[in-house]
C-alpha cells in the first residue's frame, strides 16, 4: 500500500516517539539522559550519517554519556521537506537535509542551489564557511530551526538510461527527475529537459521502471543509492555544488542548558573538517566503483550549458536579498 503523507506522518511520529520512551526509560538510570533523534536519508556510512554520528559521539564523550544522538538513516524517518516539519515541530531533534529540499521556505538556500554560482569545491567551502554561510544559516530561526552546519554535497551532474549528453539539445524530450526545488525544475525545462520532481528514495525504482530516463546527482549518491546500475552515462555537467545542511529543532536546543548547547554547536562546527575528509573519499571511491562497473563518462560543452541556465539566474538574482548574497559569493571565487 503507498504511504500517504498523513499516515506516513503518525507513523514517523510513532516512531519517535518510541524512540522517546527509550530516552525517558534511560533517564531514570543516568541523570537527565538526553538521546537526540536525527534524520537523514542517506544510508549507513554516508558521510553525513557519519559525521553526525560523530557529533553524536563527542557529546557522549564529553557529558559522560549524558547526552547522545541516534541517526535514523535511509530515510526511516521520511522524505526531506517532511523530517524539516517534524524537526520544527519538535518530533525529531534534528535533521540533515538538501538545499534543494528546502529552497521554498529557506530563501536564502536558493542561491547556493543554483547552476554555476560555484566555480569549484574549494570555492563552495570558501562561502559556506564565510559570511554567505553564516546568514545562510541564521536564516534557519525564521521557522523554529537553529542551522549548525553546512555539509559538501559535492558538484551534480546528470546521468540517464540513453544516451551522452553533451549540449542541452541532447536533453530534449528526456524524462529527467529532480529533486523538489522549483529551481531545479526550472533549470531543467530550460535546458529542454522534461523535469519530474520525486523524493531521493523513490529515484532507483523510477529508473528500473522507466518512468525516468535519468536524474541528476552528486557521485557518491549516484553509487550509494544504486542508481548506476540502471543509469549507464554520467554526463559532467557540474551544474550544482547545492549544499547540505544540518538543522536542530530551537525546542530541543532550548531545553538545554548553556553549556550543552555550546557542546552541541561546538562539535558541528568541527563535524564539517571532519564531513569534508570523508566526502573526498567518499568522491573519489565512488568514482572509481562507477567507473570499474563500465558507466560511460563524458564531458560536456559547459559554456552551453551556462547560457542556457542564465535566464533562470537573472530571475533568481534579480532582486535582494540574493543579488547581495550571490554577489558575496561570486566575491570569494
Ligand atoms: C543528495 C542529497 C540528499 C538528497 C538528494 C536528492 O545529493 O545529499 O540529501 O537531497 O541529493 O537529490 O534528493
Amino acid at each position: 500500500m503507498r504511504l500517504t503523507r498523513r499516515r506516513w506522518l503518525a507513523q514517523a511520529a510513532a516512531a519517535v516517539a518510541g524512540a522517546g520512551l527509550v530516552a525517558r526509560a534511560g533517564t531514570a538510570i543516568a541523570d537527565a539522559r538526553r538521546l537526540f533523534t536525527a534524520a537523514d536519508v542517506h544510508v549507513a556510512g554516508y558521510p553525513t550519517v557519519a559525521a553526525v554520528e560523530w557529533i553524536g559521539a563527542r557529546l557522549a564523550e564529553s557529558t559522560g554519556g549524558r547526552l547522545g544522538i541516534r541517526v535514523y538513516h535511509s530515510g526511516q524517518l521520511g522524505r526531506e521537506a517532511d523530517t524539516v516539519d517534524l524537526t520544527r515541530f519538535g518530533a525529531i531533534d534534528l535533521t540533515r537535509v538538501n538545499f534543494a529540499a528546502i529552497n521554498n521556505p529557506f530563501p536564502l538556500t536558493r542561491v547556493a542551489a543554483l547552476p554555476y554560482v560555484f566555480e569549484s569545491t574549494a570555492h563552495m567551502r570558501r562561502a559556506m564557511d564565510g559570511e554567505p554561510g553564516r546568514r545562510i544559516l541564521a536564516d534557519f530561526a525564521r521557522r523554529d530551526l537553529v542551522g549548525l552546519a553546512i555539509y559538501d554535497s559535492g558538484v551534480r551532474c546528470v546521468y540517464n538510461v540513453r544516451r551522452p549528453i553533451v549540449e542541452p539539445g541532447d536533453l530534449a524530450g528526456l524524462k529527467l527527475r529532480v529533486p523538489p526545488s522549483d529551481i531545479f525544475l526550472h533549470f531543467m525545462r530550460g535546458l529542454g529537459a522534461n523535469p519530474t520532481p520525486l523524493a531521493f528514495g523513490e529515484v532507483y525504482s523510477a529508473l528500473q521502471t522507466h518512468l525516468i530516463d535519468g536524474a541528476e546527482n552528486n557521485i557518491k549518491s549516484f553509487d550509494s543509492s544504486r542508481q548506476f546500475e540502471v543509469a549507464r552515462h554520467w554526463s559532467e555537467t557540474r551544474h550544482s555544488y547545492s549544499p547540505e545542511a544540518l538543522l536542530v529543532s530551537r525546542r530541543s536546543f532550548e531545553q538545554l542548558g548553556r553549556a550543552d548547547r555550546e557542546r552541541l554547536v561546538e562539535f558541528a562546527r568541527a563535524s564539517v573538517p571532519y564531513m569534508r575528509g570523508l566526502w573526498d573519499d567518499a568522491e573519489r571511491s565512488s568514482r572509481a566503483k562507477v567507473l570499474a562497473a563500465g558507466v560511460q563518462v563524458n564531458d560536456v560543452d559547459t559554456q552551453a550549458f551556462r547560457r542556457a541556465s542564465q535566464p533562470l539566474l537573472d530571475r533568481e538574482l534579480g532582486e535582494p536579498p540574493l543579488r547581495g548574497l550571490h554577489a558575496a559569493i561570486r566575491e570569494l571565487e
